[in-house]
């Protein structure tokens, strides 16, 4: 498979932006709308515990339990329609997955803030896999010590984000909130929890 690299220091940052056929990544978020049992997630923001602005879904093996912003969540068991897909990213890829956590974003309010995805369990440098279904949103990341050196993507329908290396130790990424009138979204990021 044929990555786009993506210029940002101090990473590995590559990109497929029509991993999916149009018409699979349909199917596929149809499927998903459906059969995933939507949650808001509880989170830690600056000492309070609130809702997330989305609403999300942790998938894993068992023992994949995941604990992010001072929650944690147990995993629900892969749902037929991820089954094919994290066969195809072992294939593609080399690495198996064996936890996904599912974000919907139901219009341009909904949102995930500065963040990296470094929890412990994860390694030291977290390999993730992250797929984008739907309307396409803003992706931001920007460095932790130099917030000047930025990088925005537009993440379109069936496009597969891969973030490895020390991305996460050097960087923070984002999907802002928008006010453009703009349909759901659904983003998996597919991860490696160390069980
Ligand atoms: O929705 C996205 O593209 C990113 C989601 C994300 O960063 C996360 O779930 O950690
Ligand atoms: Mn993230």
């Amino acid at each position: 498979m044929t990555w786009v690299p993506l210029p940002l220091p101090d990473t590995d940052l590559r990109w497929h932006p029509a991993w999916l056929p149009a018409a699979q990544a349909d199917t596929l978020q149809r499927r998903l709308l459906a059969e995933i049992e939507w949650e808001v997630h509880r989170i830690h923001i600056f000492g309070r515990l609130v809702d997330s602005p989305r609403l999300s879904c942790w998938i894993g093996d068992p023992g994949t339990a995941y604990t992010y912003s001072g929650t944690r969540f147990e995993p629900h068991p892969w749902p037929p329609a991820l089954r094919p897909l994290r066969k195809r990213l072992l294939a593609q890829t080399g690495v198996a997955f064996n936890s996904v956590l599912l974000n919907r974003y139901r219009d341009g309010a909904d949102s995930i803030g500065w963040h990296s995805d470094d929890e412990p369990a994860l390694g030291p440098q977290p390999i993730i896999a992250s797929l984008s279904l739907g309307a396409v949103r803003r992706f931001r990341f920007k460095r932790r010590d130099d917030p000047a050196a930025q990088l925005t993507l537009e993440l379109p329908h069936g496009s597969l984000l891969w973030m490895a290396g020390d991305t996460q130790r050097h960087y923070l990424h984002a999907l802002p909130k928008t006010a453009k009138p703009i349909g759901e979204r659904i983003n998996l990021t597919f991860r490696r929890i160390m069980v």
